[in-house]
């Protein structure tokens, strides 16, 4: 058993395409895959928009909440909540040159009618939070747009948002770059200023991804660490990274186990959870899997998370202590490497 609680998303599972080859894996229908997450251990799913209303962009707003207590009805049948409701900006048309700081007047608009319609989606499916991954807010030509004006168009669409519905929270899940060049809110950092400068701070706050911390080449502990000591780490997306290349989605801990480890222990530390926070787990199986082989990464990650979790629980934080009095880290050192190997 686990003190946490956590959330995947339908993404998750997917069919090995990449940049530069074909589907290796087919489809898996959306119900089987929540059913499967709910065997697997999982207590809620993370949406996308047109997760939940895949067509949305042709249906009407009354048409949209319809569909989407379609899917909360099935939620309920397997017994999962819904974690957040992101707005998948980077996939249409209309936002090819970014969602809310494109510089067409039109697609701007037309990000914040999604960001609309996933809010109407996330209370449908009764959730209050949405996820604002932003992928595409920055630039490919850097002096295509401005940055003052960028960070000032972000702030300002966040702003609207958090007037549309007074109960919504918005999480912002910074990455320094890929698909764009250079990102608009890179990190966590920036993701707090943002909230500081919103018109309601406590209703905006952050997700870590692991790997987008790497990308940036912070730790994601020390990323974790900074926003829960603001009170507004609201979800995580525990994930590894090898390095400082195109973003992997491993499975969690697989390449920096003592990263993996610090990145549970910061968050046992603080009790993260204690609110109904989910650590949610953003992870893609290898292309080369089978079809059978489509859920073992998720498998993996819980199974990495649980074992990290027993060995903190076993940490001894008076020999931590002995060895902070005497300035000991070589020792301190050798004991998180011994606690980690020891079967
Ligand atoms: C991509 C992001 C994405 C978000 C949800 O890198 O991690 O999967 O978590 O929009
Ligand atoms: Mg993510």
């Amino acid at each position: 058993m686990s003190r946490f609680k956590f959330s995947v998303g339908p993404w998750n599972v997917h069919e090995g395409a990449d940049a530069y080859g074909p589907a290796t894996r087919e489809t898996i229908p959306f119900e089987e895959k929540i059913k499967k997450f709910k065997e697997i251990g999982f207590d809620a799913i993370q949406f996308h928009d047109d997760d939940v209303v895949p067509n949305m962009n042709e249906l009407s707003e009354a048409e949209i909440i319809a569909e989407a207590k379609k899917v909360k009805a099935l939620l309920d049948r397997y017994d999962l909540k819904a974690e957040f409701v992101a707005p998948r900006l980077w996939m249409d048309p209309h936002t090819t040159d970014g969602g809310f700081t494109s510089n067409s007047e039109e697609d701007r608009n037309f990000a914040l009618w999604r960001a609309f319609r996933s809010i109407d989606i996330a209370r449908a499916l009764d959730c209050n939070y949405i996820v604002l991954w932003l992928a595409r807010e920055g630039t490919l030509c850097y002096e295509s747009k401005s940055p003052v004006e960028s960070t000032k168009k972000l702030i300002d669409a966040i702003n609207q948002m958090l007037n549309y519905d007074k109960q919504i929270k918005i999480m912002i899940e910074t990455k320094p770059n890929e698909p764009i060049d250079r990102s608009v809110c890179p990190t966590l950092g920036h993701a707090m200023a943002i909230s500081a400068a919103s018109v309601d701070p406590s209703r905006v706050g952050g997700l870590l991804e692991s790997a987008h911390a790497m990308l940036a080449g912070l730790d994601p502990a020390s990323e974790i660490g900074f926003a829960l000591s603001m009170g507004k780490l609201w979800s995580v997306h525990l994930n590894d990274q090898n390095g400082m290349k195109y973003d992997q989605d491993k499975s969690f801990g697989v390449e920096n186990l003592r990263t993996a480890f610090n990145q549970m222990k910061v968050l046992m530390e603080s009790d993260f959870g204690k609110n109904g926070e989910y650590i949610g787990l953003d992870v893609k199986v290898m292309r080369t899997e089978k079809q059978e082989g489509s859920y073992k990464h998720l498998e993996n990650s819980l199974k990495i998370a649980k074992m990290l979790e027993k060995k903190i629980e076993k940490f001894d934080y008076d020999y931590q202590k002995k060895c902070v009095a005497e300035r000991d880290y070589e020792a301190l050192e050798m004991y998180v490497m011994e606690l980690l190997m020891q079967g």
